[in-house]
């Protein structure tokens, strides 16, 4: 029996000696190994930090104290060793354990997170509260160099170095986001991290000063203290510094006496303090520390060779976006891209390949990449932003004040639109619709498939205002690819099918099982029409109300939330138009969406041909408009 075996709780970690520990980082690497191998998941990450995360184990005591992940991607070995190594085999499966923190897994898990940079606002937000209440325990945050390139680190830790309030801050800086870190702050960790006087340098300083007789303690402190140059030249991590944070380090992550030394320091210090540890991504595991890209988040592999088990479909629409993208910018030098620190996973690697010039990766900056763009586009350009759905959400107000409300030509492609799969609900992209069709003059599109998207994605780089097309995560129809690209008309759905018991509305490829519907329902003798409404904004009204009045049933189909969707908008356009006896069935989801397989969530939702049909059929058994219950509604609790 292994040594993890009996890891139930942080606390037995505290009795294994040195060597035992080096033993279970073995053990955990070769669990998340296998693991990962079967179901997905974040690999490297997690390779990365198993002494980090033991040593913070046994340094601190959770959950008295609190330790809080960003992103939360690299929480498998928390996960192991507070308690959930018996349920580790469902990671990121239907209805089992959570690729992220959840409150409700675990009293270790203190902040749900997925969407980066939020940690250091947390903590400080759990330190303040401590310090109100007047408790005693330690909050540490964990957080990566990639997700120190996102703004809201900066506010948190403006904020932290300015009150005062003990919390630690532990820096792992594997020199990675997903693609290699960018900007100025990680050359600067570069900088730390490479000087070879680094570790020698402020002790020997020291050293050399208080040898002066009697006033040498003095100097010392003095240089200690002084905001000069010279300090500049004497303590690493002066920036920190003078942002009020105590800095230790940078130190080695994989030396695990070494991590427990520093973090015991941090514990003892007063004020804020920031640990810089240097890790490296996939630790332990060949294939994992030559490819940290490829291992960041990945799929099912084989563990002996690290091969990737390649899964026979069609290309998927971010592919098929690349590769559009980079035929248009071969056509029109004005397109430049944009991604936030995403270039593999929008398509935009093949672009930046081809045009490094025009391609700009600006780190996880999802506002910055947004206004910049809007900067970009009144410079003369003609920017397409790639960002998934969901972290669109941090960009709301750029899209609203920077982008829309001034028309700048902006395209902002909405990867990853509808539910994601096994990331769960940090990463489904199904607010989308809602947020951005209140913004008036936005052209928002979204393709039935893939050969759609490309004349979309035409049109929208032709347009001279602020366009958006969302897309979904998932492989393609398979459908053949017009050579020739054209316009797509301004806001005009497309009739699939004629019909006049009942008219199916989809958006996006949620056109096709719509299709698959209609056809069943003819079997049974329903003669369904199908439309594929393409535009979102501006609705095409007049079908709408066309088939409204025609058959008085529609079916409303959109892998988005109810809330605000497109339903909802075919439900105001009725409402604007007096047509108040026409029933609606409207599918799509009602709450947060679990973690699983695509089609197993969208089929629970009714999104499938069988949903479809079976909403369709509902629609004729009764009569006009019908009730639905909201669902999802937060009903809170009234507390002491
Ligand atoms: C707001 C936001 N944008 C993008 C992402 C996608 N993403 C997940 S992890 C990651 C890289 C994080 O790098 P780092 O913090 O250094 O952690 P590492 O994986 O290297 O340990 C990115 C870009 C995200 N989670 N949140």
């Amino acid at each position: 029996m292994g040594l993890l075996e009996n890891i139930h709780e942080p606390s037995d970690l505290r009795s294994l000696s040195m060597a035992e520990l080096k033993e279970l980082a073995g053990e955990i690497r070769q669990e998340m190994i296998t693991v990962v191998a079967a179901n997905g998941g974040h690999l490297a990450p997690n390779l990365g930090v198993v002494e980090l995360t033991l040593a913070l184990h046994r340094v601190f005591k959770s959950p008295s104290d609190k330790i809080i992940w960003d992103v939360g991607h690299q929480t498998y070995i928390h996960k192991l060793i507070t308690g959930r190594k018996g349920l580790f085999k469902t990671l990121r499966q239907y209805k089992g354990l959570s690729g992220f923190p959840k409150r409700s897994e675990s009293e270790h898990d203190f902040f749900e997170t997925g969407h980066s940079s939020t940690s250091i606002s947390a903590a400080v937000g759990y330190a303040q509260a401590r310090d109100v209440l007047k408790e005693h325990h330690d909050v540490v945050a964990v957080i990566g160099d990639g997700a120190m390139t996102g703004g809201m680190a900066y506010e948190a830790l403006n904020y932290a170095g300015q009150s005062g309030m003990h919390v630690i801050v532990i820096l792992n800086d594997n020199e990675m986001s997903i693609a290699p870190n960018v900007g100025a702050i990680s050359s600067y960790l570069t900088r730390l991290r490479t000087d070879p006087r680094y570790d020698k340098r402020k002790s020997d300083v020291e050293y050399l000063l208080k040898r002066i007789p009697g006033i040498g303690d003095k100097v010392a402190k003095a240089a200690e203290k002084a905001k000069d140059g010279l300090k500049y030249l004497l303590v690493p991590g002066m920036w920190f510094e003078e942002l009020g944070f105590t800095y230790l380090g940078p130190i080695d992550g994989h030396d695990q006496v070494m991590m427990e030394q520093v973090l015991e320091q941090a514990k003892q210090k007063r004020g804020p303090v920031l640990v810089h540890v240097v890790t490296r991504k996939g630790k332990g595991y060949a294939p994992a520390e030559e490819n940290p890209d490829v291992f960041h988040g990945v799929g099912p592999f084989n563990p002996e060779t690290g091969e990737v088990h390649k899964r026979k479909a069609p290309p998927t629409y971010t592919q098929v976006f690349g590769e559009t993208l980079s035929a248009l910018g071969r056509e029109n030098e004005k397109i430049v891209a944009i991604t936030a620190a995403m270039p593999g996973g929008t398509g935009l690697n093949l672009f930046a390949r081809e045009f490094p010039e025009r391609f700009f990766d600006v780190g996880i900056a999802e506002q910055h990449a947004v206004t910049f763009a809007a900067g970009l586009a009144f410079g003369g350009l003609k920017p397409v932003v790639a960002i998934y759905s969901t972290f669109y959400q941090r960009a709301y107000d750029q899209v609203l004040h920077d982008v829309c409300l001034q028309g700048a030509p902006v395209v902002l492609a909405i990867d990853r639109a509808g539910v994601v799969g096994d990331d769960g609900p940090t990463h489904h992209g199904v607010f989308d619709i809602s947020f951005l069709r209140a913004i008036p003059n936005l052209v928002f599109m979204a393709p039935k498939d893939e050969n759609e998207l490309r004349h979309m994605l035409h049109t929208a780089v032709r347009l001279d205002g602020p366009v958006a097309l969302r897309y979904p995560r998932s492989a393609g129809q398979g459908v053949s690819l017009d050579p020739v690209l054209k316009d797509v008309p301004l806001g005009k759905g497309e009739v699939l099918k004629e019909g006049r018991d009942v008219a199916i509305l989809a958006i996006g490829p949620m056109a096709y099982p719509s299709l698959a519907a209609a056809q069943e329902l003819r079997l049974k003798g329903i003669d369904a029409a199908v439309i594929n409404l393409r535009f979102i904004q501006p609705l095409d009204t007049e079908l709408v109300l066309r088939f409204a009045r025609l058959t008085k049933r529609l079916v409303t189909v959109e892998d988005h939330m109810l809330s605000g969707g497109m339903g909802s908008a075919v439900l105001e356009q009725l409402a604007d138009h007096g047509l108040t006896d026409v029933a609606v069935e409207r599918l799509g989801y009602r709450d947060y969406v679990d973690q699983g397989p695509i089609p197993v969530l969208q089929q629970n939702h009714g999104l499938s041909a069988k949903g479809i049909m079976a909403a369709a059929e509902r629609l004729l058994h009764r009569g006009s408009q019908a009730a639905q219950g909201r669902g999802g509604l937060a009903i809170h609790k009234l507390k002491a």
